[in-house]
């Protein structure tokens, strides 16, 4: 599978390290949303769903943890814990977020605002999503 991943610019001088995104040019979408993760309990996994549409880039901006990406027919875990880093995500890949550190922040860039009739949050309907997509 492939793996997409982002390595920002960093402004790094005496004071520290900054980091900036825009939309269309660091980040290939157009940013709606934008949201945040933290003070994830110890063993929690979360996710567990695809999208219809929804594209997203995830950047663990403190601390570290995993994501389990599924495309239908090829799986890869993925370690987040670099602020400089971004794992971009397309809509038809199923995700688990999990093995979060305590100190976690995972900020995420979304294509689209929230809606809950994009989420596929059944694994057979997400299968049958790919299927009719050709992409299996
Ligand atoms: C994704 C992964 C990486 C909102 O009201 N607005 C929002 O923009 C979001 C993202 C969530 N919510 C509400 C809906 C639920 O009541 O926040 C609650 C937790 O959301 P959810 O259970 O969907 O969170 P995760 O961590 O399972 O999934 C999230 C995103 O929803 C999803 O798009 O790809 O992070």
């Amino acid at each position: 599978m492939e793996i997409k991943m982002f390595q920002f610019q960093q402004h790094g001088d005496h004071r520290g390290q900054l980091v900036a995104l825009e939309e269309n040019n660091d980040v290939p979408f157009d940013v709606k949303r934008v949201y945040y993760i933290y003070d994830t309990g110890k063993g929690v996994r979360r996710g567990f769903h695809a999208h219809k549409c929804l594209k997203q880039i995830l950047i663990a901006i403190k601390g570290e943890c995993k994501i389990h990406l599924d495309s239908g027919y090829e799986t890869a875990e993925v370690l987040l814990n670099k602020p400089y880093e971004g794992l971009y995500i397309s809509n038809d890949m199923w995700r688990e977020m999990y093995d979060f550190s305590e100190d976690a922040v995972l900020l995420v860039l979304a294509s689209e605002l929230y809606d809950e009739d994009d989420y596929i949050r059944d694994y057979q309907k997400f299968i049958q999503f790919v299927d009719n997509k050709g992409e299996k």
